[in-house]
């Protein structure tokens, strides 16, 4: 029986992570930091299947401790501070989670357990506003892949970019088998709440079901686009203009086992390669519940821009495709109706 070790065992993608690899007869470790409230609901229903550690990758001692005390075949490294706006605002934490936090466990490795893969997460945040243009079917399409230069601009993304460097480094250095990917925007009905999609998605989910008690959708099965009554309110957001490459985090999850499974380590970049900006999505969403004019929903509040933005987001994978046999299989509008179902629903895990 292998054994995974999985940091950031209460996140998103973790809990898509776990599933899988108990599918696949794992024994599963999760690294849960202590908080002073539940932070299980991604992975209750396979809590018993887990063998759950409270640990902190902030703390090198922790780390190394639980690192030597599992040999684990393999190492997710998925704990991080992940929200890009928060990074501003929490630069230091936002670095000592995200570099040195990834730098505890690669000490870990080094020095207790040099027969671990361990898969690091990594960004396309990294690429900042760099792209390279090229022509497909007489449209210039922006991308970015293997070959663009890393242009961080957020403090997340320098952390990222900084962690990612050290993985490279401890390969090579020291030969061991550290895999970093970039990965692009994956979502599920598992996103935490501030993310934009889910942010939107929750909204929906809870205004639909609002309407639905006031009874505001007038009559059965009609589209409404009708005006937003005043005790429920506007949805707030930032930049709607901003591109992103999103998959369904199931997908990206399946890749992240694929790429311990290779003879080699090595780093890939991963992603949909299809771009919408977030009007897009909030278009979509609404659709998902019959309104057209989501303007009359929303509110632009500049509470939510950021300092520095990333435009434009459309990764070109083709090469990490091939060396993985992977395939993203979930689409973009099935991913927004199922995140909006999910939330109308009332979102159960
Ligand atoms: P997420 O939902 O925000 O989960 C992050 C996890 O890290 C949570 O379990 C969190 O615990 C844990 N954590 C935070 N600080 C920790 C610490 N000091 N020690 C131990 N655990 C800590 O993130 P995600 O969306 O699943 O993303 C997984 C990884 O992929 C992250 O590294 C992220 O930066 C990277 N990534 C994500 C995307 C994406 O679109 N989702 C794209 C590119 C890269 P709490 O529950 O206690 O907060
Ligand atoms: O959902 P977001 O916060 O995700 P962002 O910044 O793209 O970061 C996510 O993807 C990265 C990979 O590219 C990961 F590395 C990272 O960990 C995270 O998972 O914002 C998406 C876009 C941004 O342009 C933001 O400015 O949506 C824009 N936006 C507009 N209004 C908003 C809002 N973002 C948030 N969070 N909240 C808003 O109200």
């Amino acid at each position: 029986m292998k054994s995974a070790l999985i940091t950031g065992i209460t996140g998103q993608d973790a809990s898509y992570l776990a599933e899988l690899l108990l599918e696949k007869d794992y024994k599963v470790i999760g690294i849960k930091r202590r908080t002073s409230t539940d932070t299980m609901e991604r992975v209750r229903h396979i809590k018993d299947r887990l063998e759950i550690v409270e640990g902190d990758i902030t703390d090198a001692a922790c780390m190394a401790s639980i690192i030597n005390e599992y040999q684990p075949d393999e190492i997710y490294n998925l704990a991080a501070q992940s929200h890009v706006g928060v990074s501003f605002k929490q630069p230091i934490y936002t670095f000592e989670v995200n570099t040195i936090g990834t730098l505890n466990i690669l000490e870990a490795v080094r020095q207790f357990s040099i027969h671990s893969r361990v898969y690091q997460a990594n960004t396309s945040e990294t690429f900042g506003n760099n792209y390279r243009e090229i022509w497909q079917d007489n449209n210039r399409i922006r991308t970015q892949d293997e070959t663009t230069a890393f242009a961080p601009n957020s403090p997340y993304a320098v952390s990222k970019l900084a962690s990612h460097h050290l993985c490279l480094l401890y390969r090579e250095a020291y030969g061991l088998y550290i895999s970093s990917t970039i990965m692009n925007n994956h979502e599920s009905p598992r996103r935490g709440e501030h993310f934009v999609t889910r942010k939107i998605t929750k909204w929906i989910g809870e205004f639909n079901n609002w309407a639905h008690t006031v009874d505001l959708w007038s009559t059965e099965g009609d589209n409404i686009n009708g005006p937003l009554e005043s005790s429920f309110p506007k949805l707030r957001l930032g930049n709607l203009k901003p591109k992103r490459d999103w998959s369904h985090a199931k997908d990206l999850v399946y890749a992240m086992w694929l790429i311990l499974q290779k003879d080699e380590a090595s780093d890939y970049i991963l992603g949909s390669g299809e771009t919408y900006s977030v009007e897009d999505f909030l278009t979509e969403a609404f659709k998902c519940i019959n309104i057209d004019e989501w303007q009359d929903y929303v509110v632009i509040d500049p509470k939510f821009f950021r300092p520095n933005e990333v435009e434009h987001l459309c990764c070109s994978s083709d090469g990490s495709r091939q060396r993985l046999g992977w395939t993203p299989k979930i689409s973009f509008k099935q991913l927004v109706r199922e995140m909006v179902e999910s939330d109308i629903n009332g979102y159960k895990r």
